[in-house]
């Protein structure tokens, strides 16, 4: 199945209009990481989704690939104002993964390989939103922008997609993540410059 993501705004823009305010456009795609690039294998590699009963769902790197996985083609945007245009990944869609995972926990805490954290809203990422993303430009995904697999939301900055994904714990309540307790914005939407808190 082929899904093309504009993002949230459902933007298909001519150049001038196509960013949100305050981002330019960057060719190249910029590496940044708070910490060292962590290494995993796809054979140690393993994701989980916990909710308020204790059940942790989880999958293997087998079981991933097992998956329907969708092509994504979509605008990328880093607070630090560079954008890229026409991105393509390859990746599982949050909505298959979240498919027998029952929950009445509103928000999303996604943990990764690293420590790194950062939250999210969970109808944000269902609806065709959000992707466990393991290819980028047709290759697989190199380490130092996620590899094996990243987080894809990218109607949100880019600090949202966390790479080196490990899992997603339900949360009650809305709180920071790494870079959100930094003072990065709790909700991040780039056409609305939620850049900052
Ligand atoms: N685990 C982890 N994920 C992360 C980060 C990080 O430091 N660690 N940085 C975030 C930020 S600020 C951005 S802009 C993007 C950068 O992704 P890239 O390095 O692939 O361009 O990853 C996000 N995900
Ligand atoms: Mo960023």
């Amino acid at each position: 199945m082929a899904v093309f993501s504009r993002g949230f705004t459902g933007h298909r823009p001519e150049p001038d209009d196509s960013l949100p305010p305050g981002q330019h456009l960057t060719q190249n795609f910029p590496v940044l990481s708070a910490g060292p690039t962590p290494s995993i294998g796809t054979d140690e590699w393993e994701f989980f989704i916990r909710t308020e009963s204790g059940k942790t769902h989880t999958w293997n790197w087998a079981e991933l690939r097992a998956l329907p996985a969708e092509e994504i083609s979509t605008d990328i945007h880093c607070v630090t104002s560079w954008s890229k245009i026409g991105t393509h990944w390859r990746g599982v869609s949050l909505d298959t993964l979240f498919e027998g995972v029952e929950t009445d926990y509103k928000y999303v805490m996604a943990h990764s390989y690293g420590g790194y954290t950062t939250n999210l809203v969970l109808n944000e990422i269902r609806g065709g939103k959000a992707w466990v993303a393991f290819e980028y430009d047709g290759d697989d995904l190199t380490p130092e922008h996620g590899g094996p697999a990243r987080l894809l939301v990218p109607h949100l900055y880019f600090w949202k997609s966390a790479k080196w994904v490990r899992g997603l714990v339900m949360q009650a309540d809305d709180e920071p993540g790494f870079w959100e307790q930094y003072g990065y914005n709790l909700h991040g939407d780039p056409w609305r410059e939620e850049r900052y808190s």
